[in-house]
């Protein structure tokens, strides 16, 4: 199925039903009184988050949504009845924003959480509800309250603890499938992965986390090159960054030293706060080169690279240090997960 991750929807809550002025008519009972019910609450829209959804691609196709409107009252004291609610299954992960005012409306972040969008109208009263010891006829009744109304933007963010981040053909998918049960296609050409692709890293039977595999970004992908950077976005919620380097391009006229600096410019002008996420440097396909070589290329390149901060030489093909990393992962995420949600 295709991956859609953001949408434009209006959503139109029922009107609330009139009340309703009338008095009770029967024969042998002179004078009945008001007998005017109120009118049913229009219809509600929500927002629930739902884990077995995982794209907005339904929300490209149908994009007004409007509940019904509460019914009128009636006479002989009949309530009208209200109107069902309208509730919009999204995958978890999706934020909506209002698109005028730019107010963050539903941040969906657990299975079910259910938000309101759109209240539907209070049902109006009938006269039932004017009768008093000076007014035994009322005519009175109020008109059911109109429902709200606005137009929002739905974008979906996948939650994931660890984000990879990298040049086509680097060998994030390598990773996330050497490390997860996730399986995105692999394949020696750029950009075979066309949509996030989340994996599940387990390092024991009650500790894991989630790492996200997103396509490969290019130099001026934040004026439109290769796929762009939108799916930058998917890696905002994120608590690290493992940046993917290929240590072995085919392509010997490949600079990785100017390439990483150019994918962290990418960053930079993408987002401050996803430059200021921290940040580890992942050096992959040492199986290619000579074994008694890897540790000094991998230093040439840290230095080169101005590289202060952690960083891991392995091979996503092979596994060959695949498990330090996921450990030390882990170990990290442990550390900084309980501060960052409280
Ligand atoms: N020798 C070797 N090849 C690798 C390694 N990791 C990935 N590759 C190869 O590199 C190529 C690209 O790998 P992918 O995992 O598809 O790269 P990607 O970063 O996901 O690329 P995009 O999805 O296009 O951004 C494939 O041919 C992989 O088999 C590695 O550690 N060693
Ligand atoms: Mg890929």
């Amino acid at each position: 199925m295709k991956f859609i991750d953001e949408a434009t929807i209006q959503v139109h809550a029922g009107k609330g039903g009139d009340g309703v002025a009338s008095f009770r008519r029967e024969k042998f009972i002179p004078k009945g009184g008001p007998d005017g019910g109120d009118g049913g609450s229009g219809g509600s829209i929500y927002a629930m988050a739902d884990r077995n959804i995982n794209t907005l691609i339904d929300y490209r196709f149908a994009r007004v949504y409007r509940a019904k409107n509460g019914q009128n009252g009636r006479g002989s004291d009949c309530y009208g009845k209200g109107a069902d609610d309208i509730v919009l299954r999204m995958p978890v992960g999706t934020v909506v924003k209002n698109i005028h005012t730019g107010k963050v409306v539903a941040d969906l972040t657990r299975h079910q959480q259910k938000v309101l969008l759109a209240k539907g109208g209070a049902g109006g009263l009938g006269n039932l509800h004017f009768k008093s010891s000076t007014n035994r006829t009322p005519r009175q009744f109020t008109y059911g309250e109109a429902g709200q109304e606005c137009e929002l933007k739905l974008e979906l963010k996948v939650l994931a603890d660890v984000g990879l981040l990298g040049m086509p053909n680097a060998g994030k998918s390598t990773l996330i499938r050497a490390v997860s049960a996730a399986r995105p296609k692999v394949a020696d050409y750029p950009f075979t992965t066309l949509r996030p692709n989340l994996g599940v890293v387990r390092i024991d039977h009650n500790r894991s986390f989630v790492m996200a595999d997103i396509p490969g970004l290019i130099e001026g992908a934040a004026e439109g090159a290769g796929l762009g950077h939108r799916f930058l976005r998917h890696l905002s919620r994120t608590l690290l960054l493992l940046h993917v380097v290929d240590m072995a391009p085919l392509d010997e006229a490949v600079d990785s030293v100017h390439e990483a600096h150019a994918l962290i410019d990418e960053l930079r002008k993408y987002d401050a706060a996803l430059l200021a996420k921290p940040r580890w440097l992942i050096l992959n396909k040492i199986d290619m080169l000579p074994e008694n070589q890897r540790h000094s290329a991998c230093k040439a390149f840290v230095q080169k690279l101005n590289w202060t901060g952690r960083y891991f030489m392995l091979s996503a093909l092979t596994g060959e240090g695949c498990r330090q990393m996921t450990y030390a992962l882990m170990d990290y995420l442990e550390q900084h997960q309980s501060s960052a949600s409280d």
